[in-house]
């Protein structure tokens, strides 16, 4: 059976459950900390998650998206028209790349009670504020963020955009997404009443207690 590692307070771990979840692929979980020495084989750079599997480790979230949909293929959360799965793709990149990973930087300072200066600040601001008006430009949320359906490109938005609020409104008292006109609330709402979302959530709570309560 495929095994899931990482542990469920991250965000990319959450997307690759949300997706299992949704496909109903058989999975278990291994709760296993970044960096750590005996992970780097199956995770070259310490990140989380990496699946195990019967043909060994991978590593990197859309490439587990990507094995799965083409072991797993239905139901399917990409579309079978390739201009359809492409532009799915395309938003799913604005997600993990040019908003997820550029919010990033204010994680230290957000949630961890570190600091972020204010040079790393503003040089942050510019990018998300060219980088949402871009992806406000591609995302439909008619329902889902790529359209009627939900797809790939769903597990990335019900897992980032709530960073994304929570971090900005952290360190510039402002919520960018809604500043950029993006309801992510409704959205984030909508996809939450999912069976799949509400253990991917669920279960991250339950996580959240059990280490506040140490
Ligand atoms: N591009 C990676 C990003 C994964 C990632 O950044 N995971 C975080 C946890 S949410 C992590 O492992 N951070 C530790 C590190 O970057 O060293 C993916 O899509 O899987």
């Amino acid at each position: 059976m495929l095994t899931l590692c990482g542990f469920t307070l991250s965000n990319y771990y959450n997307k690759v459950k949300l997706a299992l979840l949704e496909k109903g692929v058989p999975f278990e979980e291994y709760r296993v900390a970044t960096g750590l020495p005996e992970i780097l084989g199956d995770s070259p750079l310490g990140k989380v998650p990496f699946i195990r599997t019967e043909h060994g480790p991978l590593c990197e979230s859309q490439a587990i998206l990507d094995y799965i949909e083409a072991r797993w293929p239905t139901p399917a959360l990409l579309p079978s028209d390739p201009w359809a799965a492409a532009k799915v793709r395309e938003l799913t990149t604005f997600l993990d790349l040019h908003l997820e990973l550029v919010v990033r930087d204010l994680y230290p300072q957000a949630f961890f009670g570190g600091s972020v200066s204010e040079g790393q600040q503003a040089r942050v601001r510019k990018l998300l504020d060219k980088h949402l008006v871009g992806f406000k430009q591609l995302a439909k949320f008619a329902p889902y963020v790529a359209g009627d359906t939900f797809t790939q490109a769903d597990c990335s938005a019900f897992v980032h955009l709530p960073l994304l609020s929570m971090a900005t409104k952290a360190v510039y008292g402002v919520d960018l997404l809604v500043e950029h006109g993006i309801d992510w609330k409704g959205y984030v709402k909508l996809v939450g009443e999912r069976p799949s979302a509400q253990k991917v959530t669920a279960d991250r709570k339950a996580d959240q207690a059990r280490s506040a309560a140490k």
